[in-house]
């Protein structure tokens, strides 16, 4: 039917009313939020960028996207959830509005358009993309494996029909193409890169490909453990942090250790609620609380940027 659902911070929102709230909130927030076309997904859908901050000239920015797993509901809810406080916030916080004044926050509601549609229509529990694979009938490759860092080295399937395919190629997939570009074009501003996966509650820094220790590994891990300090304050949820390879797993073609080899020191995934009990089907009456303690890690690491 043709039928919208109304948008609400606290559902889980299907991709068309995600859509109609981002072309909303940049109308009415002209002065704070622009929307723009990332890319075009594979299936032909368009992917968002809402550029949040004011106006200004040579700004830092820092890359926040959602929805690289379709299944991953939390984590798109949290964009939106991060936009909303944004807005109602601007004027009033001091932390917030001075971090809206100096920084350019570039957010991306939903990267996997195709999957996050497939979650809601056909299959809940649904990972990759959607893209056709030569001589298979397995649909969709990994979009955190679809990167140029260690591509398909480890921790990643280069079968098709694995939940952790690494795809034909680096970047074969247009959605991981259109962020990757972003990001090149933009990297004289780029500061920071926080990717919003789910679930396990860590908060992870470069390297997941190796075991290499990363340059910056002791200012990463102690801009961490600041963040998940503030965010644990709240709601007294339990957090780890660390670099990928040695808290979670190993696993090659991730976009932050892409993004940070690319130039981007401050790259970070959050894996947000919860630990297993519900994993995926985080449920709605759980949205608030978790997108509120998230914002608190996330304006932790900006401050840093914004001062370092
Ligand atoms: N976890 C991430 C995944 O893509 C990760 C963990 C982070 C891997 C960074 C590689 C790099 O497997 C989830 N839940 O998706
Ligand atoms: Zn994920």
């Amino acid at each position: 039917s043709n039928i919208r659902a109304v948008h609400s911070y606290v559902k889980y929102n299907d991709l068309d009313t995600i859509n109609a709230w981002s072309a909303n909130i940049a109308a009415q927030n002209s002065g704070l939020v622009s929307r723009s076309q990332l890319g075009t997904s594979y299936e032909g859908r368009p992917i968002y960028l809402l550029k949040v901050g004011k106006s200004g000239s040579n700004k830092k920015a820092v890359v926040l996207d959602c929805g690289f797993h379709a299944r991953e509901w939390i984590s798109v809810a949290f964009c939106q959830w991060f936009v909303k406080e944004a807005v109602e916030k601007y004027g009033s916080d001091t932390q917030l509005t001075n971090l809206l004044n100096n920084l350019d926050f570039y957010v991306v509601p939903v990267l996997n358009v195709d999957g996050y549609a497939y979650t809601w229509s056909t299959n809940r529990m649904w990972r990759k993309t959607r893209s056709v694979n030569s001589g298979t009938t397995c649909i969709g490759t990994d979009p955190n494996r679809n990167f140029n860092a260690g591509w398909c080295t480890v921790g990643a399937s280069s079968r098709a029909c694995d939940d952790t395919y690494c795809g034909s190629s680096p970047e074969s997939e247009r959605e991981t193409k259109a962020l990757a570009n972003f990001i090149r074009n933009n990297l004289s501003s780029i500061k920071g890169y926080l990717t919003i996966h789910s679930y396990s509650q860590m908060l992870l820094f470069p390297y997941s490909y190796s075991y290499a220790v990363a340059k910056d590994h002791t200012e990463l891990n102690t801009v961490a453990k600041n963040a998940v300090s503030q965010l644990t304050s709240l709601y007294k949820t339990k957090y780890t942090y660390g670099a990928g390879g040695t808290t979670i797993y190993l696993a090659a073609g991730g976009s932050d250790d892409w993004a940070y080899d690319a130039g981007v020191k401050y790259s970070f995934t959050f894996e947000l609620r919860d630990t297993g009990r519900y994993g995926f089907l985080l449920p709605e009456s759980q949205i608030q609380a978790t997108s509120q303690e998230t914002i608190l890690a996330v304006r932790s690491i900006a401050t840093h940027i914004l001062n370092n």
